[in-house]
C-alpha cells in the first residue's frame, strides 16, 4: 500500500502473489484500427515483460505471431525463443496460458478451423500443434482458443452444423495431440458473438459449454470467458463466470471493460461497466477461482508508451480496489443481515427434504401463497449496500 495523497486512502500495490498476467498484445497493441495507422511503434517482448514485472506482474502469454513473426525461419524462432526464454528467467515472468493467431494473415479470412477450404484447416491445426509445443516448452497450463474469424457475414456462406463438425474435429484432434504428447496443458475456449466476423460460431460462455459437452475429451477442454465479449452479447459477464465455475469449467479469465452493446472496447479493467466488474470480482471470489487474473485490453490509441503502462497499472489497482471492495461488502453486517432478510441462505437449502421426492410434495400441505406473495424481496436494500460500497461511503 502507498499513500496517494495525505488525505486520500492507500492505492493498492499489486504483487506476483496476485497472479497478474498480460498478453504481449494487450501491452504491445501498436493502436492498429480499422480507420487508422499504428501510433504507437512495435514493442519488443522482452521490454514488455521487464516493465510489467517492474509493475508487480506475474505473468505473459503471447499468441506465437506476437513472439515470433509469421514467416520466421527455424533458425529466427529459436534465437527469438531463446532471447525471451532468458527475458523470462532475468524477470521472473511466469508464462501462464498461450494461444494461436489464427486471424491476422488473409489466409484466414474465412476462419481457420471451420473454414470452408480444407487444406486452410489443415494448416491452423497445423499452426496450433507446433505453438502447442512451445506453449508445453514454456511451461503454459492452459492453451487459449479464441474463434477470431471462426463465423460468417451471411447465412449462406456458413453451414452452421457443418461448421461445428469441422470445430469438434479440431479440438478432438487437438486434444489427441495434447494427451499423446504428455502435455499437462489444457484448452480454453473464448467465446465472441461478433467482430472480426458479423457473427462469430460460439458466441457465447453457454454456446461454448454446451459445445465442449460434445468433444471427445470434454475434461480437457474448458473456458476462458472475456467481460467485455459477454457484455457485447448484452449479457451479464458475473453471470457467465458464475456458471462456468458451477461447471467445473472456469480455466482462465479475461477481465477488461466495455460499455455495454457495440464494438469490442477492450478497455482496462475496471473502466466501462464498474458495477459489472465489482460483480464479476465478488463472483471470482466466492467461487475460490485461483487462477491467472489474467487482462485482455487495448490501451487506446490515443496514449504513448507512458499512457500504454499507466493503464496497464490500473488494471491491477482497479482489481484489487474492487477486490477489497467485495471482501467489505461481504464482510459488513448490515450486508449479511440484508442477505439473511432476502433469504439467501434458503437458497442453499434442497428444495426437497433428504428422502422426499414428488409424492411426499404432492401430500405436502400448501402454504399461505397470498401471504407469500405480498412480503417483499428486500432487494433493493440489499443492492443500495453494494453500491455503497462501491461508490466507497461504506466499509
Ligand atoms: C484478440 C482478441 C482477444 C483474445 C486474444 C486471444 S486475441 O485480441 O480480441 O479477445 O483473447 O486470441
Ligand atoms: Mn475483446
Ligand atoms: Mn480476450
Amino acid at each position: 500500500m502507498s499513500p496517494s495523497s495525505p488525505t486520500s486512502p492507500a492505492i493498492p500495490e499489486p504483487t506476483p502473489a496476485d497472479k497478474f498476467s498480460f498478453g504481449l498484445w494487450t501491452v504491445g497493441y501498436p493502436g492498429r484500427d480499422p480507420f487508422g495507422e499504428p501510433t504507437r511503434p512495435p514493442m519488443d517482448p522482452v521490454h514488455a515483460l521487464e516493465r510489467l514485472a517492474g509493475l508487480g506482474a506475474y505473468g505473459v502469454n503471447f499468441h506465437d505471431d506476437d513472439l515470433i513473426p509469421f514467416g520466421s525461419s527455424d533458425a529466427e524462432r529459436e534465437a527469438i525463443i531463446g532471447r525471451f526464454t532468458k527475458g523470462l528467467a532475468e524477470t521472473g515472468m511466469v508464462v501462464t496460458t498461450a494461444t494461436t493467431n489464427l486471424f491476422t494473415h488473409p489466409v484466414f479470412k474465412d476462419g481457420a478451423f471451420t473454414a470452408n477450404v480444407r487444406d486452410v484447416r489443415r494448416f491452423a491445426i497445423r499452426k496450433v500443434m507446433r505453438n502447442i509445443d512451445l506453449a508445453a516448452e514454456l511451461g503454459a497450463r492452459v492453451y487459449v482458443a479464441w474463434g477470431g474469424r471462426e463465423g460468417a457475414e451471411s447465412g449462406a456462406s456458413k453451414d452452421v452444423a457443418a461448421a461445428l463438425d469441422r470445430y469438434q474435429e479440431a479440438f478432438n484432434l487437438l486434444g489427441e495431440y495434447i494427451v499423446d504428447q504428455g502435455y499437462d496443458l489444457r484448452i480454453a475456449i473464448e467465446p465472441k458473438p461478433n467482430e472480426p466476423r458479423g457473427d462469430i460460431l460460439l458466441p457465447t460462455v453457454g454456446h461454448a459449454l454446451a459445445f465442449i459437452e460434445t468433444l471427445d475429451r470434454p475434461e480437457l477442454v474448458g473456458v476462458n470467458p472475456e467481460i467485455g465479449h459477454e457484455e457485447m452479447a448484452g449479457l451479464n459477464a458475473a453471470a457467465g463466470y458464475a456458471q462456468a465455475m458451477w461447471q467445473g469449467k472456469l480455466f482462465h479469465i479475461d477481465l477488461n471493460g466495455q460499455h455495454g452493446p457495440r464494438y469490442d472496447q477492450d478497455l482496462r479493467f475496471g473502466a466501462g461497466n464498474v458495477r459489472g466488474a465489482f460483480w464479476v470480482v465478488d463472483t471470482l471470489l466466492a467461487g475460490g477461482y485461483d487462477g491467472p487474473v489474467h487482462f485482455d485490453f487495448k490501451p487506446p490509441r490515443t496514449e504513448d508508451e507512458e499512457g500504454v503502462w499507466v493503464s496497464a497499472r490500473a488494471c491491477m489497482t482497479n482489481y484489487l480496489v474492487l477486490r477489497e471492495k467485495a471482501r467489505a461488502f461481504r464482510a459488513d453486517p448490515e450486508v449479511q443481515a440484508a442477505l439473511e432478510a432476502a433469504r439467501l441462505p434458503e437458497l442453499a437449502r434442497p428444495t426437497l427434504d433428504a428422502g422426499e421426492g414428488w409424492q411426499q410434495l404432492a401430500e405436502w400441505p400448501l402454504p399461505d401463497v397470498e401471504a407469500l406473495a405480498v412480503r417483499g424481496a428486500g432487494l433493493e436494500l440489499l443492492d443500495q449496500l453494494a453500491l455503497e460500497h462501491l461508490y466507497g461511503v461504506r466499509g
